[in-house]
C-alpha cells in the first residue's frame, strides 16, 4: 500500500509550483446505506473525533486528498441545531402527551407545557424555519420543570415512546445538566453534542480518511425518502467512479432498536423488518455483485434499554432464539436472535455464500467505534488478502 498523499511541487511555465497531491492507488470505498437515524453520518463525526485525538491513527483529508488539520472546523454551525434538536423533541414530547390524554398535576406546569408550545409552534418540523430558535433559559427552565415532573405526563410519554417516533439523543439533550449548558449565551456544542445531534444528511457526501495506514472514502447519502429513490442512480455513479486498486463495499447500518418500532406507513411491519427487506434488494443487485457487505446493526444501548423496559422481544424473535444458551445475557442472546434473523434474510439471496461481516455497534461510543473501526479494516484487509486482490503489508 503506497502511502501517496505527499504532496508533489509541479512547475508550470516558470510560474510559482502548484502543490498537487497523488490520490492513493488503493482505497478501501464504503457506500453507507441504511434507513433515516440508523446511524450513519454519526461513523462520520465519530471518525471525524478519531482525528482529532487520535492523529497517529487517523488523519482526514480533503475531496484532493489533502491532509485538513481541523476535522470539525464548522462546530458554531452545530450551536443552532442542538437548539433546534432540544426544542424539536420537547414539543413533540408535549404534543404525543396531549394526544395520550395526560393531565399536569398543576396548573404551573401545564403553563410551562403551553408557553413551549406557543414558543415553538405547533409543527416540530418547522421548529428550524423560525427566527429565535434558541433555548433561553427561561425555556430551559421550563423543560426542565416539565422532564422532571417524575411520573408526569412527559416521563409517562416516554415510557411509551416506541408508538412514536423521537430521537434517540432525547435522553442527552434533555439532561438538566446539559440543559443549563445549551441555554448558556456563550455556548459551544462539544464534538460529543455534535455526535448526538441529528441533521439529517441531504444529497451526498464523500469523506476521505487515513485509518491505520488505509485510506478510507466514505460516501454518505440522505437516508429520507427523497434521496433514497435516487439510490440506485447513485450507486451506478460510485461504482462508475471506481479506479483500478479501488475495492468496493456497502456498509449497511440498521437499527436493533427499531425492532418493535412500527413502520408510520406499514403498521404490520416493523422498522427493522423495512431495513431486512432493504438489505435482501441490495444483496440481489447484479450491479453490486463485485461489492463486499459489512452490516452494521446499531443503537446497541437502545436496544438494551428497551430490552429491559419491555418484554415484546421474545414474542417477536420467538423463532431466532437459541433455548440453549440460556446462560448468556439476554443482550447476547437478543442480538444473536436480530443477527440469526438477518443471516436468514440473506440466505434467501442471491448471494447466500458470500461472507457478509456483521458488528453489533452504539455507534454515539467512540471507544467502542475505535474497536470496531479497527475491527473492520482487518476484515476487510484479510477478505482481501484471501481473494489474491490485496498485497499484504510488508
Ligand atoms: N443512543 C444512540 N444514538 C445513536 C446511535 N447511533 C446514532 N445515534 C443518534 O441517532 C441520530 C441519527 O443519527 P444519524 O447518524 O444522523 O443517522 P443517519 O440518518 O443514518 O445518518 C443522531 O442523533 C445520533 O446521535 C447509537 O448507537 N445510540
Ligand atoms: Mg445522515
Amino acid at each position: 500500500m503506497g502511502n501517496c498523499c505527499e504532496p508533489q511541487e509541479k512547475e508550470v511555465d516558470g510560474e510559482a509550483p502548484i502543490k498537487t497531491v497523488k490520490r492513493p492507488q488503493e482505497i478501501v470505498r464504503l457506500f453507507l446505506i441504511g434507513s433515516g437515524e440508523a446511524g450513519k453520518s454519526t461513523i462520520i463525526k465519530q471518525m471525524q473525533k478519531l482525528c482529532e485525538i487520535n492523529p497517529k491513527d487517523y488523519q482526514m483529508y480533503n475531496e484532493e486528498w489533502q491532509p485538513i488539520s481541523d476535522p470539525i472546523a464548522n462546530r458554531r454551525d452545530w450551536t443552532k441545531i442542538v437548539h433546534q434538536n432540544t426544542l424539536r423533541v420537547i414539543t413533540i414530547l408535549i404534543q404525543k402527551a396531549a394526544e395520550f390524554g395526560y393531565e399536569y398535576s398543576s396548573a404551573e406546569l401545564k403553563r410551562c407545557a403551553d408557553d413551549i408550545l406557543e414558543f415553538c409552534g405547533d409543527d416540530p418540523d418547522t421548529i428550524h424555519l423560525r427566527a429565535n430558535t434558541r433555548v433561553t433559559p427561561d425555556l430551559a427552565a421550563k423543560i426542565e420543570r416539565l422532564w422532571t415532573d417524575s411520573d408526569g405526563p412527559i416521563s409517562r410519554t416516554m415510557q411509551r415512546r416506541k408508538e412514536f417516533v423521537i430521537s434517540d439523543s432525547t435522553n442527552y439533550f434533555l439532561n438538566v445538566e446539559k440543559l443549563h449548558e445549551i441555554s448558556h449565551a456563550n455556548y459551544v456544542p462539544s464534538t460529543d453534542d455534535i455526535i448526538r445531534a441529528r441533521d439529517p444528511t441531504v444529497d451526498i457526501h464523500d469523506y476521505n480518511f487515513l485509518l491505520h495506514r488505509v485510506h478510507f472514502s466514505i460516501h454518505d447519502m440522505g437516508g429520507q425518502p427523497v434521496e433514497q429513490a435516487k439510490l440506485p442512480q447513485f450507486l451506478s455513479s460510485w461504482l462508475q467512479n471506481t479506479r483500478p486498486g479501488d475495492r468496493n463495499f456497502i456498509l449497511y447500518m440498521a437499527a436493533l432498536s427499531d425492532y418493535n418500532q412500527m413502520h408510520p406507513k406499514h403498521p404490520d411491519r416493523t422498522r427493522l423488518d423495512e431495513s431486512i427487506a432493504r438489505l435482501q434488494v441490495l444483496l440481489n443487485m447484479r450491479e453490486l455483485e463485485r461489492c463486499g457487505f459489512i452490516l452494521f446493526l446499531n443503537k446497541r444501548d437502545i436496544f438494551e434499554q428497551k430490552l429491559t423496559d419491555d418484554n415484546d422481544f421474545s414474542r417477536l424473535f420467538e423463532k431466532y432464539m437459541d433455548k440453549k444458551s440460556s446462560k448468556k445475557s439476554l443482550l447476547n442472546q437478543a442480538e444473536k436472535a436480530v443477527a440469526s434473523k438477518f443471516a436468514e434474510a440473506v440466505s434467501e439471496t442471491r448471494r447466500l455464500n458470500d461472507t457478509l461481516y456483521c458488528r453489533f455497534t452504539c455507534a454515539v461510543d467512540t471507544q467502542m467505534m475505535e474497536a470496531i473501526f479497527g475491527a473492520v479494516r482487518n476484515d476487510i484487509i484479510h477478505d482481501l488478502i484471501r481473494q489474491g486482490n490485496w498485497v499484504p503489508f510488508p
